[in-house]
């Protein structure tokens, strides 16, 4: 007899499996059609034949112990995945009612995870991680998911879904995962009123009107999609905060959506005004060393946990791009974010104090953070974090790593990641992030000699710190596949799973991702993920190539502007960054210009220092050169490079084009089409973007284009003169003028063939 439970799930697993059998290209029968909403989460039967079988036979039922949430939540999500992948229903049993039992649980909850005596493999894993492996239970070969907390259980379950979405053999299994960072967040940069800050993926997904009551739906598969790669944290609002969502009310709101997310392990996190004891507390001042400020603070934090009791801390803004501030006080950031420190005390939030500061009028801004910043060191309190982004300036294509990373020791150091792409082309752009991030977390700082990585900064170990933190600017919003476009959707997944795991390779991620959102079919899997990985340099090629930065129209940030030199601050101005002129181009950053390059250590500084070690990539972010200089690397002089670089990476959308179009038929109709539709855009904005800014070099520079290279299509004023003719939303120009004709190759003939 089937107990209760088993029966009641077995209903459930008949119903989850009308999923779709994974497209066999050789029936020709092309995929049905998807809409993007399932992410990564898709559980179509299993193609390869020899697979399934094995499957069926090593994957029989699900035995969980122990009732929390969080483990409900995971056998829910074996029940789900499993009965799609395997096309035939996962019933759920209290004990081993047969060979291949799927076994979950921690020792607390689990007699049976209990018995296998774990021990030090299952304490190695730390309270996050997991085991999944083959085992023997009561005789039985069984696969067990094991961990020390319910939540690693959770994160185990995935894993296990992970492998076999990618149909990954199941014989002699033995996966295991533990995350060095702790902390693994993601930055909503969402507004009370639904908008989001560089948000390209529709309103914000948050109903704040709605809430308490109404939960949406999606706020579980937010949580579910978190879960599944690791992220444990979400910042719900905007780091522009508004006061209003440290309000009673508001904190109710914030409360029904943190028990959401509780049983999928994620916290939630609140952006702090620093002005908020003033704006919604009535007193006179925000000076973080008054005692009625900090005691504010105290009662706001213990009415917090009071609503919240896992609340996850504070991120902060201050004094940067006209937030309130210590500043405003004569304070200095240490204060500022010590005062918060103290005020959440031994709860388990931490502040996540943000670098990101500029002065209007400064010297060189990327110098500013780590002149601010690093006589601060040790003095942020003990649950404060400073977080700064990638690079000293601003989430750019490319850009060097942060001298922050390293020059701190005494401070932990959270890495701020930007998922959403507000300088990469925003929605229409196809730019895997992977390499990007990759190239971040690997960057060597020397600070303790070879090997002190960006990604031992941050995880903690390479200055002894407990604290670690690593953020991701959100690209998640109302859209019907959550980020604005399907490939979007690989970013959020690749930061999630480089979170996790900080040595993991782009590579390796986009391979996962492609084979769970795609399929497994080898003709879409070879070229998708090379078409990834080659996304993000093709956009900086066409957008700043060689080391170029902030290029990008005013204000939206979106295409090409190199012309403007007239706003306010100085630093706002696309030719600030590329002090192009008739004797050459590039910012001199070496002893003889800003000498930022003093801010690394000396390995580094000597390396950026010097014109024949510096790279290519970031020759003119360090270096102002000759226009008819030689580049060592490629025998091309500067303009030349130029030249072949912006046509380089037009010509690399073209060929992502002619790749996605190989995969026709192989992929769901209507996915495929809203892809295809997508890179025809990117082709005619690269193209805007290399014709504007060559025209715009060749006037500065008083030179013509080298000889082969397609003519840009219109007069330097035509690119100018767009920002009048179309105007600008939030996001971009609408300029239906840049999207007419089929852009041509635009490398000259024997170059585009090699
Ligand atoms: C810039 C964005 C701006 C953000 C700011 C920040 O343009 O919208 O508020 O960063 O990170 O990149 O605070």
């Amino acid at each position: 007899m089937l107990p209760p439970r088993l029966l009641a799930l077995l209903g459930l697993a008949l119903c989850l499996t009308a999923a779709t059998a994974e497209p066999s290209p050789a029936t020709g029968k092309p995929p049905a059609d998807e809409d993007g909403s399932q992410l990564w989460l898709r559980y179509p039967q299993v193609a390869q034949p020899e697979r399934l079988t094995d499957y069926r036979r090593a994957l029989t039922h699900v035995v969980r112990a122990g009732d929390s949430a969080t483990l409900q939540a995971a056998e829910a999500e074996l029940v789900t995945g499993l009965s799609g992948l395997l096309g035939m229903p996962m019933p759920v049993a209290n004990q081993p009612a047969a060979d291949g039992a799927v076994v979950l649980g921690t020792p607390a909850s689990s007699a049976l995870v209990r018995s296998l005596k774990l021990g030090s493999r299952l304490a190695a894993v730390g309270p996050e991680g997991y085991l999944v492996e083959t085992a023997t239970i009561n005789g039985r070969p069984a696969i067990i998911v094991a961990a020390n907390t319910d939540v690693g259980v959770l994160f185990g379950s995935f894993a296990l879904l992970r492998h076999l979405q990618m149909q990954r053999p199941v014989t002699d299994l033995a996966l295991s995962g533990a995350p060095r960072i702790a902390r693994r967040v993601l930055n909503h940069w969402d507004n009370p009123d639904g908008s989001v800050e560089r948000g390209y993926a529709g309103r914000s997904l948050w109903q704040w009107s709605e809430l308490p009551r109404t939960l949406s739906p999606r706020y579980k598969d937010y949580a579910r999609a978190n879960a599944s790669i690791g992220i444990n944290g979400a910042v719900l609002n905007n780091v522009n905060a508004n006061a209003r969502i440290l309000g009673a009310d508001q904190l109710d709101k914030v409360a029904a959506l943190a028990k959401v997310l509780r049983p999928y392990g994620i916290r939630v996190y609140l952006s702090a005004r620093f002005s908020a004891p003033i704006e919604i507390g009535g007193l006179a001042t925000a000076d973080p060393l008054d005692p009625a400020v900090k005691a504010w603070w105290k009662d706001k934090v213990a009415e917090i946990y009071d609503k919240i009791p896992d609340f996850g801390g504070f991120l902060v803004k201050a004094n940067s791009e006209g937030q309130p501030g210590p500043q405003n006080y004569h304070r200095n950031h240490a204060d500022g974010a010590r005062m918060l420190s103290d005020a959440l005390g031994t709860r388990g939030g931490i502040v996540l104090w943000r670098a990101f500061v500029y002065g209007e009028h400064g010297p060189d801004r990327i110098r500013q953070a780590y002149d601010e910043f690093k006589p601060l060191d040790g003095r942020f309190g003990a649950n404060a974090i400073v977080q700064v982004k990638n690079g000293p300036l601003d989430f750019q294509p490319r850009e060097p790593f942060s001298p922050l990373f390293g020059a701190m020791p005494r401070t932990p150091l959270a890495l701020e990641l930007q998922i959403t792409k507000e300088y990469l082309g925003e929605d229409t752009h196809l730019a895997y992030l992977g390499p990007l991030f990759e190239e971040v977390l690997k960057s060597d700082t020397y600070a303790k000699g070879a090997g002190s990585t960006v990604a031992h900064v941050v995880d903690g170990s390479l200055h002894g710190h407990a604290l670690s933190a690593i953020s991701g600017v959100a690209n998640i919003g109302s859209d019907v596949n959550w980020t604005g476009s399907h490939f979007n959707q690989a970013n959020w997944y690749a930061f999630g799973r480089m979170a996790w795991n900080t040595d993991a390779s782009a590579r390796d991620i986009a391979d996962e991702w492609v084979r769970q959102t795609w399929g497994n079919d080898p003709a879409v899997v070879a070229p998708v993920t090379a078409l990834m990985r080659g996304s993000r340099q093709a956009v900086v090629d066409y957008m700043t190539p060689l080391g170029l930065v902030h290029q990008m129209g005013t204000d939206h940030h979106f295409g090409p502007s190199p012309w403007v030199k007239d706003l306010d601050v100085p630093s706002w101005n696309p030719a600030y960054y590329h002090r192009a002129g008739r004797d050459g181009i590039g910012f001199d950053r070496t002893r003889s210009g800003s000498d930022a390059v003093a801010q690394y250590a000396p390995p580094v500084r000597e390396r950026f220092a010097n014109r024949a070690t510096v790279g290519d990539d970031l020759l003119l972010f360090f270096h102002h050169v000759g226009w008819d200089d030689r580049l060592a690397s490629s025998g091309r002089t500067v303009w030349e490079e130029l030249a072949y670089r912006y046509s380089a990476g037009v010509d690399a959308v073209q060929s992502m084009r002619a790749a996605w179009q190989g995969v026709q038929g192989r992929v769901d109709g209507r996915r495929f089409g809203e892809v295809a539709d997508f890179l025809r855009i990117q082709h005619h904005e690269a193209r805007w973007w290399r014709d504007a800014s060559l025209q715009y070099f060749a006037s500065v520079s008083g030179k013509a284009l080298p000889a082969g290279y397609a003519p840009p299509e219109h007069e330097l004023g035509w690119y100018q003169d767009l920002a009048r003719r179309c105007p600008a939303d939030a996001h971009k120009p609408r300029c239906p003028e840049i999207y007419t004709g089929e852009p041509s190759p635009t490398l000259p003939r024997e170059e585009g063939r090699n």
